[in-house]
Parts: structure tokens; C-alpha cells; sequence
């Protein structure tokens, strides 16, 4: 089987001469600024080039309206199994009996009848006073109600367990509700928006929110799905005239209004029954698989780390060696094609030498066009410097950056694997294109000063011998 290697570098182009265009123009000033200034400058240009994609990527990406079918979820349940197997057979001593059972019964679940009914919504919305009058409505075992509380203070929205979600509102869609419904669409959670309290309002201020709550999510749901109620409408004052010229006044309380509800849910229930479960084994399933992959890419991490340590030393050594080391060659060193094929063995990525050997040249000049060697060069000189180690031999320099630089390659293409799918026979040709955002999310994480110069304690009593 032949692979083909694509170069990112064309794809990534823009955003790279950018950075590079950046980093000549300005370099002379940083480097006054000192040694994070340089640090800071690429990781903007680097964090410009990626937002500006990113901004790409979700004007263009159209909301997933699509419908779940069957067969896409025994898909999902498919995949969780392999990666078990696969877990299963690379650490075998890990029990992975629960998950496999989880799996089993997601499979026997697609002709469950009994569905779980959320009400989610900020506090003080209706959502008690609703689950009352439903449950005196559906009195039927099939059918079960959970309330939500706020769940749109906190930064992460909590995965909810039903298959239909009412998200209550009283009045405008805020940022977190429109996250979280974002986040529902994204899922295949099925919900319907409940605007209550509409006796607050006088009828064309409640038109318009309807009218604009409906414009806001015409991409998610049907016009019919965001519904306006009174689950205890306010009580009502009335005041008589009488004959002797006395005024008598009373309140007269309201019965709730919500027909309109009861009719959508009732539709909801009969037509799309099979969908709301659908989508809850969906997204049980997905995150089974996903924890399932989880175990196996630590499993793996594990197995790489020392790999990527032993590279590293090597390249410290050899550009030690070889102190006049030119960048080009910086870069060569830095990731040998036999880490990238040693660590695609643990990644099941089966590369050729010359397969390995593209690879480790594209990581390279990536690398080199992202101005990461200037970079770590100048940072581990800095730091050799202003600790007044005296016995900066001629390479030292260069090989600390070549190990650092190694370990960043290294790092960078186990993320890179781990995204790779499992199933080996489906890979045609290898892709690049999420490689720089990698490097990115590597660097980022392993830029800061403390593990910078950790990094050197370590590396130095490597080039003492
Ligand atoms: N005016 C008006 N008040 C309502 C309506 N629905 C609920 N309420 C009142 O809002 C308050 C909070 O209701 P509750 O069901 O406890 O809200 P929860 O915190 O979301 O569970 C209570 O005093 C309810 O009587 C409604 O449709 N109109
Ligand atoms: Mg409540």
C-alpha cells in the first residue's frame, strides 16, 4: 500500500509568510525587548494564522441539521469496540470488561419506549411549576421529567441526560442560552424552546420575542418548536362598580396556558420517538468511545515518551558535536525520520523509511518557517547567559535546542497520530494540514519559562560527558 506525503507547507502558506514577514520586520525590536518578546511575537503570529482559520471554519461550517440515522450510531458503537480491542490487546492486564458491557447495552437499547424529558432553564424561570402540570398530563410510565437548574453560569455545559430537552426562557436568547442550544444541535439533542411567562408581556412585545426568538434559531428548529406558555399566569384583579357607588375588588386567578406545549410534545412524542432516542445513544456512544480512546492514548503516550527521550539526547549529542550545525541542519537533526517511524509503530501508522524520511523533512522546514529554531535558540542562550553557566562549550547552545526541538516534533506528532483514525485500512494518504495547529498546541504548552529551563537542568548533564 501506498502512501502519499502532502507538504502543509503550501496549504499553510499564507498564515506563514505572515508570521515570517512578521518575524523579519520586527525581530531587530524584539530582540531588544528580550528574550519572551520574540516568544510572544511568533506565538501571535502563530495565534493570528490559527484564529484566522478558525473563524473560517465555523462561518463556513453549516449547522448539523442532519439526521441521525441508525446505522451512524452502530458506527460510533463499532468504533468504540475496535478501540477497546485495541486496548485490549496492547495492555492487556487493563480491565476493560465495564466498558465492554456499556457497549453491549447501548446496542440493545434502540427500541427503548421509556423517554426522559428535561426542563432546563435559569432560575425562577417556570421550570417546577411546568414539570407539575406535565406530570399531571402524562401519567404514564413511559414518560419521566428531570429539571435542569442553571446550567448556563458554568463555562462548561454539563452533558444532560434526556432525550428531549424544554429550555425555558422569559424573554431574549442570551449568549450562554445560545451556546448551550449550539452545543445541543451539535450533539443531535433534540430540544424545544419554551418562552414563559408570556402574561408578562403585552401581545406585541410577546410577538416580536417570539418572532425574533424563531429568527435566532431557524437553522436548529422548526418555527413551531420555540412556544410561548403561562404556567401560572399572574392573577388577575378585578374591580366592580357597584349600584350603591362602592367598589368592590378581588383577584381571580388564571389556569395555566399551555396548549400550545401539549400539542408540540404530543407530536414530538409520536413522529420523532425513534430520532430522540437515536441521538441519546448517539452521545452515550460517542462518549464511551471517546474515554475508550482516552485509555489507549495514554497507554501510548507512555510507550512514546521515552522514545522521544532518546531522540532527543541523540540530536543533543550529535549537534554537540557538531557545533557550526547551520539551521537547515538544526532542523534535520531535530527529528530524525527513525522517531518519526519508531513512534508511528506505537501510533499503528506503519511508515516506510522514505515515508518517514518526507515526513521528518516536511516537520522540519515547518518547523524552521515557523521561526521556532531562531526561537529556542535564543531562549536557551539567554538563559545559559543570565545564569552565568561558564562552560558554554562551542555547542551547547545547538544542542539543547536540537534536543528541545526534537521533544517538540516529537510531542507534536504523537498529538498528530493520536488524531489519526484506528482503523488502519481506511488511510489512503497522510494529511497534514492539522499538522501546524499541533506544533502550535505543543509549543504553547511547553513554553513557558520554568519548563523551558527545567528542560535545560536536564539537558546539560547530557553534554558533560
Ligand atoms: N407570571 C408568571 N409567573 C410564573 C409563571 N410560571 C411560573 N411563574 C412563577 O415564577 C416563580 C418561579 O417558578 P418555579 O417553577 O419555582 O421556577 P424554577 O426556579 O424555574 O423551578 C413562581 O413564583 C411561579 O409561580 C408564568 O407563566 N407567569
Ligand atoms: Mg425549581
Amino acid at each position: 500500500m501506498k502512501k502519499k506525503v502532502n507538504k502543509p507547507i503550501l496549504v499553510a502558506g499564507v498564515g506563514i509568510s505572515f508570521i515570517l514577514w512578521f518575524y523579519t520586520s520586527f525581530s531587530q525590536q524584539i530582540l531588544e525587548v528580550g528574550e519572551w518578546g520574540l516568544l510572544s511575537a511568533v506565538s501571535l503570529g502563530l495565534g493570528i494564522f490559527l484564529w484566522r482559520q478558525e473563524q473560517k471554519e465555523t462561518t463556513n461550517k453549516p449547522l448539523s441539521i442532519t439526521r441521525l440515522t441508525e446505522q451512524s450510531v452502530r458506527d460510533v458503537i463499532l468504533q468504540g469496540e475496535l478501540i477497546l480491542n485495541t486496548l485490549g490487546t496492547e495492555k492487556p492486564d487493563r480491565d476493560i470488561s465495564v466498558f465492554k458491557q456499556q457497549l453491549t447495552q447501548l446496542s440493545l437499547g434502540f427500541d427503548r419506549q421509556e423517554l426522559t424529558i428535561a426542563l432546563a432553564g435559569d432560575k425562577k424561570v417556570g421550570k417546577t411549576t411546568l414539570k407539575k402540570i406535565l406530570l399531571a398530563q402524562y401519567l404514564s410510565n413511559e414518560l419521566s421529567f428531570i429539571e435542569i437548574e442553571s446550567v448556563f453560569k458554568e463555562t462548561k455545559i454539563p452533558e444532560i441526560k434526556a432525550d428531549l430537552i424544554l429550555l425555558l426562557i422569559t424573554g431574549d436568547l442570551t449568549n450562554s442560552h445560545w451556546r448551550f442550544l449550539q452545543k445541543c444541535n451539535q450533539d443531535h439533542q433534540r430540544f424545544i424552546l419554551v418562552f414563559n411567562k408570556k402574561d408578562q408581556y403585552i401581545p406585541e412585545e410577546r410577538a416580536l420575542i417570539l418572532e425574533q426568538v424563531r429568527q435566532q434559531l431557524k437553522s436548529m428548529i422548526a418555527p413551531s418548536d420555540v412556544i410561548a406558555t403561562s404556567a401560572a399566569p399572574q392573577a388577575l384583579k378585578v374591580r366592580q362598580h357597584e349600584e350603591n357607588g362602592t367598589i368592590r375588588e378581588w383577584t381571580e386567578s388564571q389556569p395555566p396556558d399551555i396548549n400550545l406545549l401539549s400539542d408540540r410534545l404530543n407530536l414530538v412524542l409520536e413522529l420523532e420517538r425513534k430520532m430522540l432516542v437515536l441521538g441519546s445513544l448517539w452521545r452515550e456512544a460517542v462518549s464511551l468511545k471517546q474515554q475508550a480512546k482516552a485509555n489507549l492514548d495514554s497507554i501510548r503516550h507512555d510507550c512514546a515518551l521515552p522514545i522521544i527521550e532518546k531522540y532527543q539526547w541523540i540530536a543533543a549529542a550529535g549537534a554537540f558535536a557538531n557545533p557550526v550545525a547551520a539551521l537547515d541542519l538544526l532542523a534535520m537533526v531535530a527529528i530524525s525520520s527513525q522517531l518519526v517511524i519508531d513512534l508511528g509503530v506505537i501510533y499503528k501508522q506503519k511508515l516506510s523509511f522514505s515515508q518517514g524520511k518526507a515526513l521528518s523533512v516536511t516537520i522540519g522546514k515547518l518547523i524552521v518557517k515557523l521561526g521556532l529554531v531562531e526561537l529556542s535558540t535564543q531562549t536557551i542562550g539567554s538563559f545559559l547567559k543570565n545564569n552565568a553557566i561558564t562552560y558554554i562549550a562551542g555547542g551547547t547552545v545547538q544542542a539543547i535546542s536540537a534536543a528541545y526541538l526534537t521533544r517538540l516534533a516529537g510531542l507534536s506528532l504523537v498529538e498528530y497520530f493520536q488524531d489519526q483514525d484506528l482503523n488502519l485500512s481506511a488511510i489512503e494518504e497522510i494529511d497534514l494540514t492539522q499538522f501546524p495547529q499541533k506544533i502550535r498546541q505543543v509549543f504553547e504548552k511547553n513554553k513557558r519559562t520554568t519548563l523551558v529551563q527545567n528542560f535545560i537542568q536536564q539537558a546539560l548533564p547530557h553534554l558533560s560527558n
